[in-house]
């Protein structure tokens, strides 16, 4: 078996090739470059670039270094190429911290706290009833089912969205267009966990979000794409929504001088919220590569059709 990894984004690049090399020790694995000869099985790849797939039209697999796929079906694939993704790999526990972690610091208005702190003001303030902040999740798959339950062990009600209908313990479940009305007008935090496809893009929107109960909270963790900014912006401003926890956005790195920088009750991180775990990506692309090559439906399988 001989495989390419291309994980250019990566800060190790050579911890990447030689845990992979260890992990797959009777197969071939070079790191990508142009002009090497078409002579591959499969790809392990991040953010590859068009002409890995452009002159390697025979692989029959790529493994996808992260959950979301969006960036990989962009390109022009073979038809024939299966596209395999992580699933979880050690990233739903993180989900879970973040989103919890961004909840509870509004709901428990850390961020006054912070400022009642710098201004020397011991101040208590009233405590604020859990039932008044229901929580809606968005995309129900390996990493908001996680999430989902998370949440629920802070007992607060909670909500989820998703395509096709999904059985939650302690979790209210909503499916597809016709229900997503009634999901929002039940939410007051809402976490995005959706990938980005053609049927998701912007539908963090002033239409969408404006349905979110009043004094409301956005968490996005998905994709920057899932949301238009100035709606949000707009939200914000008019105090329909009270903040908004960003781990992505629309153009990453994120511009200098962009309003979301200083923009108040709005918390923003790098794209970290759940970040590539060399040791489980690689034992899930093993997994996947065996799969594969005895013929088997590999963990992690994309349907094409779906966009994830
Ligand atoms: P999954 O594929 O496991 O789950 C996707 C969920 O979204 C499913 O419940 C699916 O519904 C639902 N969904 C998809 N399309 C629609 C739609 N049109 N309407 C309603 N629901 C929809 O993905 P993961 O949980 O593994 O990952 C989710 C996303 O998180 C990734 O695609 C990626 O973009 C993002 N991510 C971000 C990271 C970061 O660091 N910021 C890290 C990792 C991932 P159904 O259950 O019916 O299929
Ligand atoms: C992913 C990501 O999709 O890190 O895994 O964004």
């Amino acid at each position: 078996m001989r495989v390419l990894l291309c994980n250019r984004d990566s800060d190790a690049p050579d911890a990447w090739l030689g845990d992979l090399r260890h992990a797959l020790p009777a197969a071939q694995v070079d790191v990508w470059q142009p002009g090497l000869p078409p002579d591959y099985d499969h790809a392990v790849v991040w953010s590859p670039p068009q002409q890995l797939f452009d002159e390697q039209p025979q692989l029959r697999a790529v493994v996808n270094l992260g959950a979301g796929v969006d960036r990989l079906m962009a390109l022009r694939l073979p038809p024939a190429l299966a596209i395999v993704r992580l699933e979880d790999a050690g990233m739903a526990v993180q989900m879970a911290e973040y989103a919890c972690h961004a909840l509870i610091r509004f709901f428990r208005e850390f961020e006054a706290y912070e400022s009642q702190q710098r201004a020397g003001r011991w101040a208590p303030r009233p405590p604020r009833v859990r039932a008044d902040f229901p929580v809606g999740v968005m995309g129900l798959g390996a990493l908001g089912a996680r999430v989902a339950q998370a949440v629920r062990q802070f007992d607060f009600p909670v909500l989820g969205w998703s395509r096709t209908p999904r059985a939650l313990e302690g979790v209210r479940c909503f499916a597809g267009e016709a229900e997503l009305g009634a999901f929002l007008q039940a939410t007051r935090v809402l976490v995005c966990l959706l990938p980005l496809t053609d049927q998701t893009r912007g539908i963090l929107n002033r239409r969408t979000l404006s349905q979110l109960r009043p004094g409301g909270y956005l968490i996005n963790v998905a994709r920057g794409a899932l949301l238009v900014e100035d709606d949000l912006r707009r939200l914000l401003d008019a105090g329909h929504l009270a903040g908004a926890a960003l781990d992505v956005a629309a153009q990453e790195p994120l511009p200098a001088g962009h309003w979301l920088w200083t923009q108040p009750g709005v918390i923003l991180t790098p794209h970290v919220s759940a970040q590539t775990l060399r040791g489980d990506a690689v034992a899930q692309v093993v997994r996947a590569l065996q799969a594969i090559e005895s013929g088997v439906e590999p963990p992690g399988l994309v349907r094409r059709e779906r966009g994830y």
